[in-house]
């Protein structure tokens, strides 16, 4: 045993002297005194000789220990002493390196807003698949095939033969897989991406951001719609904006409504909504006669184009720093 101790001691005296940064010293520490390590191992031996070997092992075992863990604290000392003067030597006067700082997307920015005010006003957020059955997209809001309405919606079909499943044109559907798994009351604002197969233009883009609003509960009228939209509209855009209700038509509601916000003396529109019709809400198994609701689906590049008064939607897809660098 004596002969491995001096073995030990001269292997790890020798690796100290190539050693120059504290990485490598903790690694040697563990090495020769961790759990496993070599003097740990040696110190545990010791249990197993004869018991006048015992006391002799033990106090020279013990006492490289105590030698070893001198020498690496004074090693670690010097290290960081070392490192401290040449940190000392740094020239702050030298001009610093450039890092451009990242920062949120315009539209991240503005879906966070208008998510934060939907929570204040008592909304919880879910989410729902972006590829969607057609049934959910169209038949289920009261959508048939050969609907005119469908046309206010040009698809992106997964499979064009076939056409029972898509990129979603809108997040209604998941008002319909809500109130398919869930009972009154409801309040739920559902973000996500849609798509439509169109040509773009300064307020069309194939690919927009939605969030969809729910609530249904006992006695809901078209004045908690109203009075919700005039409140959103009143911390998203300020309370001296300009916005106008006027009626529209969706076949999943009835009345239908469309909110407009005035955006450099024209009307904008920035979201359809309205009573959602009885039929969708017996559909869902409720009793039409007891529960009501209102549903809205906003556009959320177009209430970005009205905070931050950008005249084209493309510019928020086109990733141009010059722009993107501006919010
Ligand atoms: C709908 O998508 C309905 N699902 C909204 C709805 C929900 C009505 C619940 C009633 C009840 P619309 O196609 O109008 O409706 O789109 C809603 C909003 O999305 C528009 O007001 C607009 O802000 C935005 N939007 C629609 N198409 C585009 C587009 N191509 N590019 C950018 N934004 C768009």
């Amino acid at each position: 045993m004596q002969n491995n101790l001096a073995d030990l001691e001269k292997n790890t005296l020798d690796k100290l002297t190539s050693i120059n940064n504290t990485q490598e010293l903790s690694e040697l520490r563990t090495q020769l005194l961790g759990r496993n390590g070599e003097l740990t191992q040696i110190l545990r031996s010791i249990g197993d000789l004869d018991a006048n070997e015992r006391k002799l092992a033990g106090q020279v075992s013990n006492a490289l220990k105590k030698k070893l863990e001198q020498v690496l604290d004074q090693k670690n000392t010097d290290l960081v002493s070392a490192q401290l003067a040449n940190l000392e030597s740094l020239d702050v006067s030298l001009p610093g390196k450039y890092k451009p700082i990242g920062r949120l997307h315009p539209i991240t920015q503005t879906l966070r807003h208008i998510l934060d005010v939907l929570r204040r006003l008592g909304f919880t957020v879910v989410e729902g698949p972006e590829v969607e059955l057609s049934a959910y997209n169209f038949d289920k809001l009261r959508i048939p095939e050969n609907h005119p309405a469908r046309d206010m919606w040009d698809t992106f079909w997964i499979d064009k033969e076939d056409e029972s499943m898509l990129l979603r044109t809108h997040t209604s559907p998941m008002q319909i897989r809500y109130m398919e798994t869930h009972e009154p009351p409801i309040r739920v604002a559902v973000p996500g991406r849609c798509y439509r197969y169109e040509a773009t233009d300064m307020t069309h883009e194939w690919m927009l951001q939605q969030v969809e609003l729910l609530a249904i509960d006992k006695g809901i009228s078209l004045a908690d719609l109203k009075g919700t939209l005039h409140e959103f509209a009143r911390q998203i855009f300020g309370s001296d904006s300009e916005v106008m209700l006027r009626n529209s038509y969706f076949p999943f509601v009835e009345p239908g409504v469309e909110l407009a916000v005035k955006f450099r003396g024209k009307w904008l529109e920035i979201m359809g909504a309205g009573m959602v019709h009885p039929e969708i809400i017996e559909n869902a198994g409720y009793d039409s006669s007891v529960y009501t609701g209102f549903a809205a689906g906003m556009g959320i590049e177009r209430i970005a184009m009205a905070v931050y008064e950008v005249d084209d939607i493309r510019h928020f897809y086109t990733n141009d720093l010059r722009f993107l660098s501006q919010f």
